[in-house]
């Protein structure tokens, strides 16, 4: 996390939250917001704490829309949770109201922040730990998409607009290309050609979209496996995070984004790219959970594309690093100099095994008929 000082004193006084404020220590991992863990003391002996976040509202460009949808989405999970005799408080994100009435507070600098009820006897994890792991992943996300399958998408406010539009995103590209602010682009002459090579590939989803061939629906569009708490004790997911970029897409994005993260042998970031292999296993898992939890709803032509949904989404991906690479990057939170490249080349190796190994892909998907 950038090293920058913010007023927790004065932001954590506007949360309706208990106790007195003890300190917030930055958490997680992600590459956007800016996440810490509020320390409250209750009494003597006990402490408690709370998920206090930043929004990046240079990202996204219209934080009060984002919370609403938040509000919306959270409440229609609670209700459902509540009707399946499940934890209302545990199974979804809760917010902490904010004393003003609303479900954020925006600082004198400009900045938006919220808060939750910390998960606590769960985690997230970086790297899937076993197959059961990611099976139980896969549950978590399809049953994201059922629980939300009845909720008014024509309501949800877009909050990055075409995020999972590849063919928008390859225009992204050639336009840094071409642009090329920072000079980059003679350092990275193969991973541009390998990308151009696939350029044709990357309207697919968008065009059966737009045809009508390929429902809408309410996804979650993030489905890093850093966006499921896993429980401690039972291992089984308890709740599905990070809901910034809950939108209408496709279920195809949430399948094949989750497929790119958990089936790397390797992390995202990973500069040994022999470490970096995509793991057929472990993509038969989670496959398994996102089809069990789906079964019902998926139509015919979304099940026939979801190995070239995964293939899609870690192209993407490397084609949105490769882009902050050669904007001077602008977008992702990065640690060292060519980070953005370092991420971009484990996704083109990811894609490559995933051409090489698309039959066995498919006949895994065709076996859970
Ligand atoms: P980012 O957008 O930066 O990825 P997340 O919302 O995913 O932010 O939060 C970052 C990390 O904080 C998560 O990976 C998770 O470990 C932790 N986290 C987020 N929300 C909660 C919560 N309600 N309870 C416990 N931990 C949480
Ligand atoms: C970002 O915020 P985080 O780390 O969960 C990004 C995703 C990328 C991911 C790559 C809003 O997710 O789209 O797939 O990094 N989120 C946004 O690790 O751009
Ligand atoms: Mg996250």
């Amino acid at each position: 996390m950038e090293n920058k000082s913010y007023n927790f004193e004065e932001t954590i006084k506007h949360f309706m939250f208990e106790g007195e404020f003890i300190e917030a220590v930055p958490y997680g991992c992600g590459h956007i917001n800016d996440t810490f863990a509020a320390y409250f003391k209750k009494s003597f002996t006990s402490t408690h704490r709370y998920i206090l976040q930043r929004i990046n509202h240079n990202v996204f460009k219209n934080p009060e829309k984002l919370m609403e949808n938040i509000e919306g989405v959270t409440s229609h999970l609670r209700n459902k949770i509540k009707d399946a005799g499940g934890d209302p408080f545990r199974e979804t994100l809760n917010l902490i109201p904010v004393k003003e009435g609303k479900s954020y507070y925006r600082d004198i600098s400009g900045n938006y922040w919220r808060a939750y009820i910390f998960i606590e006897n769960a985690k997230t994890y970086q790297t899937v730990e076993s197959k059961e792991h990611f099976y139980n992943t896969g549950i978590a996300f399809g049953n994201f998409q059922k629980l939300l399958a009845d909720y008014p998408a024509q309501t949800l406010y877009e909050t990055i607009p075409d995020f999972h539009n590849t063919k928008k995103r390859y225009s992204a590209f050639e336009e840094a290309l071409q642009k090329d602010v920072k000079n980059r682009s003679k350092y990275v002459k193969s991973e541009i050609e390998f990308v151009q090579k696939r350029a044709c590939e990357t309207s697919a989803l968008v065009d059966l979209q737009s045809k009508g061939m390929l429902p809408l629906r309410v996804t979650h569009n993030d489905t890093k496996l850093n966006n499921v708490m896993i429980d401690d004790k039972t291992g089984k997911a308890v709740c599905v995070i990070d809901l910034d970029t809950v939108m209408p897409g496709l279920s195809l994005y949430d399948y094949g984004d989750a497929i790119r993260f958990g089936t790397n042998t390797g992390a995202e970031d990973e500069k040994d790219l022999t470490k970096v292999s995509f793991d057929l296993e472990l993509f038969e898992g989670f496959t398994k959970g996102f089809l069990e939890s789906t079964r019902g709803f998926l139509t015919e032509l979304e099940r026939e594309y979801l190995p070239f949904s995964a293939k899609l989404m870690t192209l993407e991906c490397g084609i949105r690093f490769l882009t902050d690479y050669l904007n001077g990057d602008t977008y992702f939170k990065i640690q060292r100099e060519e980070h953005n490249l370092d991420r971009c080349r484990t996704q083109f190796r990811m894609v490559m095994e995933m051409e090489e190994k698309f039959d066995e892909m498919k006949k895994i998907v065709i076996n859970f008929r």
